[in-house]
């Protein structure tokens, strides 16, 4: 094994590891690998909701200024499940509300007189500065909204005297309890409106506003009319004078009920001053030097707990823009494809066992899990499950998939499902602060979307929604960014060694996406302006800032401000002519695939350069020296890969290939020899994965694949790719649009990151 990766560090094709298998001759109905044991039941999800705006529900939750961690747990009633936040560490005290009026408490904090807030909820936005109110020594802050317009209003309990910072501007100031009462704020009789009351000792005292008659409530509380005020005060005994009082509507009916949290573990809810009697209790036990807080879920029990109402709502919208993509059936007849089903097959039996038992253990009981706080990267968090779902959505679509492994169909779908709605939910447009409109997020968002696109019969409303909002606002975003180019016309590297091909070719799937799956959204020119403008500016050769060819209505040479390929159709990334990201072209048949799944004609934009840079892979030539010895075509025989500048993400990943090889043997032409590739690389793919009996491809280590943000679920992608590119090719029609598109815009608009 060292000798392998020293040759192939030097640059040379790393041999086989194995003689080159002979799938003829081995049967493929083998049993090869283990069964999957028995598998934890993954939690379902309801469509009920249809994005109509629900009453936000209270949730415990809790944080603590010293390590800057807020953490908001799911509602009462469903499964203990957390979602995390972590601030910079600051001083003063925390605290939870909807500083803006979407219906989602998100953090805050009041030090001293200084009130601070934020807007996000699953990531660190940092403090923004509030305003000043209050500071006086002993001023409780307090939080609540008093003038109806939702939105939090603060304010601070002094001694028994309340001093309102009204949203707008407007103060009010006004007198109840007595010094040493813990101040509480919440809308006792539903009417919208925030009112006051204390807890002394056990006992709570509340002030219910604009009331004529005394109202109907349990025994033990004692009514007070104060006809003067219009007002009645209510008292009665709930918690021990050592439990902390807490406010909170934790059925969502409207009314805010006391409760109280006992020995920083029982949370104690009360059913309000009509059923006293009634009450429920949850274990959320509080880690030292944490503060009990209540925060919100702005969606139904059951739905995304982090997305606010508003963005529900449109996602509701959206999702009814969307069309099911046409049936496509996977194929055998390809050269190849046998050994890429049967690794797909055992891949996803290796990740779902993995991810159920180990990696993600526990947490299936879920309908929705933090995914963004695994680790310490979007890219992983995200990234690495939205290949395996897409590799799942693929084989349970195109597949004849009914039990793999030991794995069912149901349960196949149901952990793609689980995957595509928790990276969804944890998306910025649905959940504030969430991942996105990043470097490579388009990227995810396609392999994530397009699993939920292949899927969609098989969602909920509320999935649909989460999937179709997230996907648009990718595309939106990218069509924001617009291109960003390697060398600019005079040839000059504006990102010396970096060719940008990578990141136009990942931000042009996500507009492509947003078409096929909602043919008739308002923005779909926009989209198709933009799919149009990246996949010129993609993989833009020298030659091109010369040419007259003229694509969907853009001609070239008058057009193009840069280039991100080489002549010779080589990328040249991290400082080298670089394989894995020649690559990348997969992305502009990946993306015509997509809209062949749609029954829609594809620009023919999205070929320009599409054959010429594969060639770099399957055709071009290079000599040694000046490349590392002993020189020759990146596609070497049995699958085995040059280097012509050396490894960058390690010598034995023929997975990384299939992708492109697949849609090479739909779209390129038939001298590049892709479909013998695509057996090849599988084979050997294949191979790799046969040496285990749990369905992984790759030798412990990186001496294999350096990719650590999850290796086998990429590779799983690329295969389940390639297989998705053979039902493309055998099971939709296919036709070029020549037509001028309108609004094509090639310029740079974002500043080159330095
Ligand atoms: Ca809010
Ligand atoms: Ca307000
Ligand atoms: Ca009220
Ligand atoms: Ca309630």
């Amino acid at each position: 094994m060292l000798a392998l990766i020293l040759l192939a560090s030097a640059g040379v094709a790393a041999a086989p590891i194995s003689a080159a298998p002979d799938a003829t001759a081995r049967p493929l109905a083998l049993p090869l690998i283990d069964q999957a044991p028995a598998l934890p039941a993954i939690a379902g999800v309801s469509s009920s909701g249809n994005g109509k705006p629900t009453t936000p529900r209270s949730v415990p939750a809790a944080a603590a200024l010293g390590s800057g961690a807020f953490i908001i747990y799911s509602g009462v009633g469903t499964p203990v499940a957390r979602t995390a936040v972590t601030f910079p560490v600051a001083g003063g005290m925390p605290l939870l509300a909807d500083w803006d009026g979407d219906g989602l408490a998100t953090p805050g904090r009041y030090e001293a007189g200084q009130w601070f807030s934020s807007s996000t909820i699953l990531s660190n936005a940092g403090w923004e500065a509030k305003a000043s109110w209050g500071g006086q020594v002993g001023d409780v802050p307090v939080v609540g909204d008093i003038n109806g317009d939702r939105r939090a209003d603060i304010g601070v309990y002094r001694a028994g005297q309340w001093h309102w910072q009204i949203t707008g501007g407007a103060t009010v100031d006004e007198t109840f309890g007595e010094p040493g009462d813990l101040p509480v704020v919440g809308d006792w009789d539903g009417d919208g409106l925030d009112d006051v009351g204390v807890f002394r000792a056990g006992s709570w005292i509340l002030r219910y506003a604009n009331v004529k008659k005394a109202p109907k409530v349990s025994n033990d509380v004692v009514v007070t009319m104060v006809p003067e005020a219009n007002a009645a005060i209510l008292t009665f005994p709930f918690g021990l004078p050592t439990d902390t009082p807490i406010v909170g509507d934790w059925n969502a009916d409207g009314i805010d009920t006391p409760g109280v949290v006992r020995d920083r573990s029982q949370w104690i809810l009360s059913g309000g001053a009509t059923k006293l009697k009634q009450s429920t209790t949850v274990n959320v036990p509080l880690a030292a030097g944490q503060t009990a807080l209540v925060g919100t879920q702005a969606t139904l029990p059951g739905h995304c707990p982090t997305a606010t109402s508003t963005s529900e709502k449109m996602a509701y919208k959206i999702a009814r823009r969307v069309v099911a993509p046409a049936t496509a059936k996977g194929t055998l007849k390809i050269d190849g494809m046998a050994e890429i089903k049967a690794t797909v097959n055992d891949g996803l039996r290796y990740v779902i066992v993995n991810d159920l038992t180990k990696r993600l253990k526990g947490l299936s009981s879920l309908p929705y899990y933090d995914a963004l706080n695994r680790y310490p990267t979007d890219e992983e968090s995200i990234r690495r499950v939205a290949n395996s779902a897409q590799a799942a959505a693929i084989m349970a679509t195109t597949s004849d998939w009914k039990k793999v492994n030991g794995i069912s169909r149901n349960e196949l779908v149901s952990y793609a499902r689980w995957q595509i709605r928790t990276v969804a939910c944890q998306h910025g447009v649905n959940s504030p602060g969430g991942w996105g409109n990043t470097f490579q997020s388009a990227l995810w968002a396609t392999v994530a979307g397009q699993a939920g696109w292949l899927l969609w019969r098989d969602l909920s409303s509320q999935e649909r929604a989460y999937v179709a909002s997230m996907v648009a606002a990718e595309a939106d975003y990218s069509v924001a960014r617009g291109p960003f180019y390697f060398r600019n016309r005079a040839g000059v590297e504006l990102t010396p060694g970096d060719s940008r091909a990578d990141e136009v070719s990942w931000d042009l799937m996500a507009p492509a996406l947003a078409m096929a799956m909602m043919p008739k959204d308002p923005r779909v020119p926009t989209w198709r302006a933009t799919l149009v403008s990246l996949s010129i500016a993609a993989f833009a050769r020298p030659s091109d800032l010369t040419s007259n060819g003229i694509y969907n209505g853009v001609i070239l040479r008058n057009s193009l401000p840069g280039t991100n390929a080489n002549e010779d159709g080589t990328i040249t990334n991290h400082g080298k002519v670089n394989p894995d990201y020649t690559q990348n072209v997969q992305h502009l048949w990946w993306a015509a695939s997509l809209l062949r799944n749609a029954k829609q004609s594809v620009p023919s934009a999205v070929f320009l350069n599409a054959d010429v840079v594969y060639r770099a892979l399957a055709v071009v030539n290079f000599p040694s020296p000046p490349y590392a010895a002993p020189g020759g075509v990146v596609y070497q025989p049995l699958g085995q890969i040059y280097y012509p500048m050396g490894v960058g993400w390690g010598v034995r990943r023929p997975a990384t290939f299939t992708g492109v090889d697949g849609f090479a043997n739909v779209f390129a032409a038939a001298d590049t020899k892709a479909g013998e590739f695509l057996a090849a690389h599988a084979r050997d793919t294949r191979a790799l994965q046969l040496r285990w009996s749990d369905g992984h491809i790759y030798a412990p280590g990186l001496g294999e694949e350096t990719y650590k943000l999850g290796k086998e679920e990429y590779a799983l992608s690329q295969m389940a790719l390639a297989w998705w590119s053979g039902a493309i090719k055998t099971s939709t029609n296919f036709s070029i649009m020549r037509d001028k598109v309108p609004g094509v815009n090639l310029e740079s608009r974002v500043p080159v990151p330095q």
